[in-house]
């Protein structure tokens, strides 16, 4: 089996990212391999921030290795917080401080499409490919659910009446950005390494 490094630091992602690629790839963290530390992301585009963390990763291993940049753009706040979604309350903040700070930004307001947005960068011997998946939905009015992380308790995907909080892992993986844009990425592996 293809042996990836998945480029980060955030649990609850590798956690989604391992039952997706499952018997597919052997999905490596970084703290199995030992490598700690803050890995940059400081681009202005999903993109951008995809490719610094993969790069980041290949520079100091070699190995072939992808990360994930994801964020969730609101209508009504023109794209915010986008590129900026884990730092929206601030440097530091918690994923309660952000999702606060997004419910009191649309306070009142009846506009709540809103759409989470992955792209991921692969490595491959030194070269980037990139992987897109976007899901479209709404911004709730408060908090429902427990599973999940981030803005999932305030995220309703369209065609559903629950958030993705309220989902267990294989539900939301089946419909979610990262599981659309992880997708794609099994279909490049696949036509790619075993033709
Ligand atoms: P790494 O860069 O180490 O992978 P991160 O948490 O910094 O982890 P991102 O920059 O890609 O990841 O994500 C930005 C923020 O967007 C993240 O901190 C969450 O608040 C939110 N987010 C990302 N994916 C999400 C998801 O599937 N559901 C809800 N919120 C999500």
């Amino acid at each position: 089996m293809k042996k990836l490094i998945f480029a980060t630091n955030n649990s609850h992602k590798l956690q989604e990212v391992r039952e997706l690629l499952q018997g597919i790839v052997d999905v490596v963290s970084l703290a199995e391999i030992g490598l700690t530390g803050d890995i940059p992301e400081t681009a202005d585009t999903l993109q951008g921030n995809a490719l610094q963390k993969a790069q980041w990763v290949y520079e100091r291993t070699g190995e072939d290795c992808f990360a994930d940049d994801t964020g969730l753009e609101v209508e009504a706040l023109h794209g915010a917080p986008g590129v900026y979604s884990a730092r929206y309350a601030g440097e530091h903040c918690t994923y309660k401080d952000n999702v606060d700070k997004l419910l009191s930004a649309l306070e009142g307001n009846k506009n709540r499409k809103a759409d989470f947005r992955t792209v991921v960068c692969l490595m491959e011997d030194g070269k980037p490919r990139y992987f897109e998946g976007r899901v479209d939905g709404e911004i709730l009015t408060e908090c429902y659910g427990s599973e999940g992380f981030g803005y999932d308790p305030i995220f309703m995907p369209e065609r559903f009446s629950v958030s993705f909080a309220e989902m267990p892992i294989e539900i939301k993986n089946s419909i979610s950005h990262r599981g659309r844009a992880i997708q794609q990425l099994v279909d490049y592996l696949k036509s790619n390494h075993e033709a």
